[in-house]
């Protein structure tokens, strides 16, 4: 059964990685999908292929997250104008170089904190009061295996994502009583432009990080999402965590010479 059909979804952080997968799987199921992020060319490319691939008519907003004028302006547009959102999927992210809390720059920390935590939390201040009043909506948050286990180097990365799981489950509380629904997918190792942010462009370094692994594609995540919005209205998936078969755990990663990776 299509329960996504029909549905008016944004996506935050269309412009690459997972939330460009979720925008064209949630397309090919019929959504009419919402595609921010800070980059235009992107988003009108994506929403032209999605256009003439699935038919549907992709809507574009080319702002920052983390500007919150910018974030009620758009939701505000939405609930006057038309298409009014069903469904969030609050994607929009990064991480900013692996270093100590010692050595560690506070312009990366700024930007991770007010990117993936503010960020977040401005799409739901901004999106969630429309669903409430409407009885009926779906946010999908994406956290990581980084908000369950810290590693070397990434604390303050991970701190962000322990916040999304911490926002998850509180605002999963703040929601009793409405049918507003509320998720977060968290996966391991996921191949897409992730590293290369990390890394502020060094691809040598970014590709390292996926040398001699199977790593999640950002396919296999938009597959979690799709599942998760397309549970009937009584079930709420609060949290998923889903880890490359290689990688049980941010220590635990079988890596094999370059080329032997894959069976
Ligand atoms: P990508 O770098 O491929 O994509 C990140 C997306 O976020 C881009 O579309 C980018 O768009 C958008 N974005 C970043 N900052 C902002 C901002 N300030 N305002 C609006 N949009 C922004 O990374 P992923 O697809 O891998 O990451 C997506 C999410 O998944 C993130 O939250 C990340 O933390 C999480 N995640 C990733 C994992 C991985 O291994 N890759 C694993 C677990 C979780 P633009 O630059 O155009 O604004
Ligand atoms: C991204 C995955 O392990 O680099 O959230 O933190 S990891």
């Amino acid at each position: 059964m299509n329960r996504i059909r029909g549905k008016t979804a944004i996506v935050t952080g269309a412009t690459a990685g997972i939330g460009e997968a979720c925008a064209r799987a949630l397309a090919e199921l019929g959504a009419r999908v919402v595609l921010t992020g800070r980059r235009s060319d992107r988003l009108e490319a994506l929403a032209g292929e999605i256009a003439h691939t699935t038919g549907t008519e992709p809507v574009t907003a080319t702002f920052d997250v983390r500007d919150r004028a910018a974030v009620h302006d758009f939701a505000a547009g939405l609930e006057r104008d038309g298409p009014v959102p069903d469904i969030l999927i609050n994607n929009a992210g990064l991480a900013r170089g692996l270093d100590t809390v010692q050595e560690g720059s506070y312009e990366d920390w700024d930007d991770m904190i007010d990117t993936n935590i503010k960020g977040l939390l401005n799409m739901m201040r901004e999106v969630l009061p429309g669903m409430i009043a409407r009885d009926s909506g779906h946010v999908v948050n994406l956290g990581s295996i980084a908000g369950y286990v810290v590693y070397p180097q990434g604390a303050v990365y991970c701190a962000t994502k322990f916040g999304v799981r911490a926002i998850n489950q509180g605002a999963n509380i703040d929601l009793l009583g409405t049918r507003v629904r509320m998720s977060s997918v968290d996966p391991g190792m996921v191949e897409t432009e992730f590293s290369l942010v990390r890394f502020r462009g060094d691809e040598d370094r970014a590709r390292t990080v996926y040398e001699g692994v199977d790593p999640l594609t950002a396919e296999d995540i938009a597959d979690a999402v799709c599942y998760v919005l397309n549970t009937p209205p009584h079930v709420n998936v609060q949290q998923m965590l889903i880890m490359p078969t290689v990688q049980r755990s941010p220590y635990a990663m079988d890596r094999r010479p370059v080329g032997a990776e894959k069976e």
